[in-house]
């Protein structure tokens, strides 16, 4: 018997697609099972939904039994996450320092930050959590540490240039990344996946740094190097901006019918974002009863009225239309 799915039901499928959490998977799967027509042609399909939502909750008993607290695994906030990483006296935890209102351990010895910590940088109107990390060295890589670098959603690679050895270090970082498969460049030094990165060029402030840091890029001439000085505050500013630009999302308002659009807080979604995946965001019941939307902003005219399926820019403002 053919099983005559309905749009209704197709939705709460699709709203499984995209969930990412457990949770949000369980309640995708019930919302299948509220709508799913109810008749012998669907009844193997209601017994599997079934299946999943217990086979979920089963995983979820078990992994709250065993997961102990893990400071490598740190929850993320914000716009996007981004891990540094680094020889140890770099100064990555003076650079979180400045970005953030985090409390980091500045030290003038090696080794001094012994765990991750995160703190949230302000830029425009949204956040971007960074999170300084335990130093790194060719015989010496914290267990767990990998694992943060994997998770993050990009990395920055912090080296400091005020040091003679900053190329070698860099090489040797690089390598050992690509090893343990956090990062891969091609062939022509081009970042292909999984992580994407950015090279912090510290303490640019220090006499002698600038030479070091001109044979850095030019030996590295595929690498987007980022010259700074938590000291000076200079090159501060664009490091903000690409370290948000790097995350590779996009910042979209939503407004209601006849009130002006909420510019508190944006809601953060990936580049590529369509009203649907918009829809999905704001609430789940949404994408299933979608027509179409309003947007101001990157469309040609203000107001103008899209498909579910446009594509939305930074910055717009989203009426949708249910
Ligand atoms: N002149 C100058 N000194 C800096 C700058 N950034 C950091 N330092 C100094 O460099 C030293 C190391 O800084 P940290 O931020 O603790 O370095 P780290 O990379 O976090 O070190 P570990 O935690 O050991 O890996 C400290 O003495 C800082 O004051 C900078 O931009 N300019
Ligand atoms: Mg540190």
């Amino acid at each position: 018997m053919p099983a005559n799915l309905t749009p209704q039901y197709h939705a709460a499928e699709e709203a499984f697609r995209r969930a990412r959490t457990a949770e949000e998977k369980i309640a995708a799967l019930q919302e299948m099972l509220a709508v799913i027509p109810k008749h012998k042609g669907t009844e193997k399909l209601q017994a599997d939904i079934k299946r999943r939502i217990a086979r979920l909750r089963e995983e979820g008993k078990k992994k709250s039994k065993t997961r102990g607290y893990n400071p490598f695994n740190v929850e993320k906030q914000g716009a996007g996450q981004i891990v540094l990483a680094g020889y140890p006296n770099t100064g990555k935890s003076a650079l979180v320092g400045v970005l953030t209102r985090a409390k980091v351990k500045v030290a003038d010895y090696p080794f001094a930050t012994s765990l991750p910590v995160a703190g949230m940088m302000p830029y425009e109107d949204t956040y971007v959590q960074l999170v300084d990390t335990p130093p790194i060295a060719p015989d010496n890589v914290p267990p767990g540490l990998i694992g943060t670098f994997k998770e993050a959603d990009a990395l920055l690679l912090v080296v400091d240039v005020s040091s003679e050895e900053c190329l070698e270090q860099l090489e040797q970082l690089l390598e050992m990344l690509q090893q343990r498969e956090v990062i891969d460049l091609s062939e022509e030094g081009e970042i292909v996946a999984p992580v994407p990165f950015l090279v912090a060029a510290t303490k640019v402030d220090v006499p002698g740094a600038a030479e070091n840091l001109e044979v850095l890029r030019e030996l590295k001439e595929d690498l987007e190097i980022l010259a700074v000085s938590a000291e000076s505050g200079i090159g501060l500013e664009e490091l903000r901006k690409r370290l948000f630009e790097i995350l590779n999302v996009i910042r979209v308002y939503g407004k209601a019918p006849g009130r002006p659009a909420d510019k508190e807080k944006p809601f953060i979604l990936k580049r590529g974002s369509s009203v649907l995946d918009f829809a999905a965001e704001v609430h789940r019941d949404f994408p299933r009863r979608l027509k179409s939307a309003l947007v101001w902003g990157s469309s040609r005219f203000q107001g103008q009225a899209v498909p579910r399926d446009h594509i939305l820019e930074d910055g717009d403002i989203v009426e949708l239309q249910l």
